[in-house]
C-alpha cells in the first residue's frame, strides 16, 4: 500500500508540515504509526483529507497518477497494479502488464507516461517516507530497464534509411530510465534511435554529432549538480554543434528557470510530447521533400549559411 509523508502532503495542500503532524496526531487525519514511531498516512486517507479540504491539488503532487483526460481510469488501474508488482519484486507480472497493455492499443508513450512513470513518482514518495527499501527502488529500476530492453527487441528494426536520432543523460545525472523510454518511443515511431547511455560529457555529445550525423539528438536531465557549470557546458556544446540537429530536452532537472537559459528545439515534459514532436519533424521533412522533387535544388551550391536556415525553421521552438 503506497503511503504519503506529513511532508509531502503538507506540500500537496498548501499548509504546513506541523499542522498536518497535529491533525495526525488529533485524528483528523486518519495516521498510521510505524514500529519506530514515525507517522504514516495511506494515498486513499491523504485524498480524502484534500479532498474534504477542498483543496484543488496536482494529484502527482503526491505521487498520485494524473486523473485528467489524458490518463483513462484503465491505465491507472494498470499502472496501481505495476505498483503494486514492481515493488514486490514480481518481474513476471510487470512484463504482463506492460506487455497485454501494448498489445490492446496502447502506444509506447503512454504506457511510459502512464502506468510507469507514476509508479516510480509512489516508488520515489514511498522511500521518502521509508516504506519502500532502497533495494527495492534499485530492483524495480534493474526489473524496469530489462522489460523496456525486451520490448526493444521486439521492435522490427527501421531500414537504414530512416532518420537517426540518438541521445542520452548529462554528466551529473545517473538516471537511465528516461533515456531508455525515449530510445523507445522514437523505435517505436520509426526512428533508427541510439542512446549513448548516461553521464555523457558534452564534449563527447559534440564527437557524437560529428561522427553519427544524427538527424535528431535527445538530451535527458533528471538531476544537476552545479546548475552554472550545466549552463556553461551546455552554451559551448550548442555553440559547437552550431545549429546542425534539432535538439530535444526533457526532465525534471530542466526548471523554467534553467529552460529560459539555453537554446533548443524543443522542450517536452513527456514522452507523449516528444511523439507530437517527432511526428511534426517527419511530416515538415516530408513536406520539404515533396517541394524539392517539384523544383529540384542541388544541395552543394546552396551556401552552407542558407542550409542550416533550413534546418532551424524546422524547429518548432527555439529561443
Ligand atoms: C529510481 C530513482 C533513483 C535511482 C535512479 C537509477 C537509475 N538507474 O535510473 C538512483 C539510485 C540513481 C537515485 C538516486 C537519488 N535519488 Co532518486 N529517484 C528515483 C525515482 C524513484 C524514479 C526516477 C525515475 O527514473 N522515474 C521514471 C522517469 C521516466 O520519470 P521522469 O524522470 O519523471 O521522466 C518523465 C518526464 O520527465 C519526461 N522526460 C524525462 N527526461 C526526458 C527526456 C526527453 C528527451 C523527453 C522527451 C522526456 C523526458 O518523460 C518521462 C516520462 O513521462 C524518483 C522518484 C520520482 N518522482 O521520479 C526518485 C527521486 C528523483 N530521487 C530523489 C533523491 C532525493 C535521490 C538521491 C538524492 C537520494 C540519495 N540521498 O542518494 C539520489 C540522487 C542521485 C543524483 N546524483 O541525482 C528524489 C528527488 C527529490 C528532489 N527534490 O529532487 C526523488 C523525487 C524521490 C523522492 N520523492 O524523494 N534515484
Amino acid at each position: 500500500m503506497p503511503y504519503v509523508s506529513p511532508k509531502t502532503l503538507a506540500s500537496a495542500a498548501g499548509v504546513s508540515e506541523s499542522s498536518i503532524k497535529r491533525w495526525c496526531d488529533q485524528g483528523v487525519i486518519a495516521t498510521e504509526k510505524t514500529a519506530g514511531g514515525h507517522r504514516r498516512i495511506t494515498l486513499a486517507s491523504a485524498t480524502e483529507y484534500l479532498r474534504k479540504m477542498g483543496r484543488s491539488v496536482a494529484p502527482q503532487l503526491i505521487g498520485l497518477p494524473l486523473r485528467s483526460h489524458e490518463a483513462s481510469s484503465a491505465t491507472s488501474d494498470m499502472s496501481q497494479q505495476f505498483l503494486n508488482a514492481i515493488v514486490l519484486g514480481d518481474e513476471e507480472a510487470c512484463r504482463q502488464i506492460i506487455f497485454q497493455s501494448h498489445l490492446t492499443g496502447e502506444s509506447a508513450s503512454r504506457i511510459f507516461d502512464e502506468i510507469i512513470t507514476p509508479a516510480f513518482r509512489c516508488i520515489g514518495t514511498g522511500w521518502e517516507c521509508d516504506e519502500v527499501e532502497i533495494y527495492q527502488e534499485r530492483r524495480a529500476c534493474g526489473t524496469c530497464l530489462r522489460i523496456i530492453g525486451e520490448w526493444q527487441q521486439r521492435i522490427p528494426s527501421s531500414p537504414a534509411n530512416a532518420p537517426l536520432a540518438i541521445g542520452g543523460s548529462v554528466e551529473s545525472d545517473p538516471y537511465s530510465l528516461p533515456t531508455a523510454m525515449v530510445e523507445t518511443v522514437l523505435q517505436q515511431l520509426g526512428w533508427r534511435s541510439k542512446s549513448l547511455g548516461s553521464r555523457l560529457p558534452f564534449e563527447t555529445l559534440i564527437a557524437a554529432v560529428r561522427d553519427l550525423k544524427p538527424d535528431l539528438l535527445w538530451l535527458s536531465v533528471s538531476h544537476l549538480d552545479d546548475e552554472q557549470q550545466f549552463l556553461d557546458g551546455y552554451r559551448s556544446f550548442y555553440q559547437a554543434i552550431d545549429g546542425i540537429v534539432p535538439i530535444v530536452i526533457g526532465g525534471r532537472a530542466l526548471t523554467e528557470h534553467v529552460r529560459q537559459r539555453i537554446h533548443y528545439t524543443c522542450f517536452c515534459d513527456n514522452l507523449q510530447h516528444l511523439e507530437s514532436f517527432t511526428n511534426t519533424l517527419v511530416r515538415s521533412h516530408r513536406q520539404r521533400l515533396s517541394r524539392r522533387a517539384l523544383t529540384p535544388i542541388n544541395v552543394s551550391t546552396v551556401p552552407k549559411k542558407a542550409r542550416r536556415k533550413e534546418t532551424r525553421n524546422d524547429s518548432t521552438k527555439d529561443h
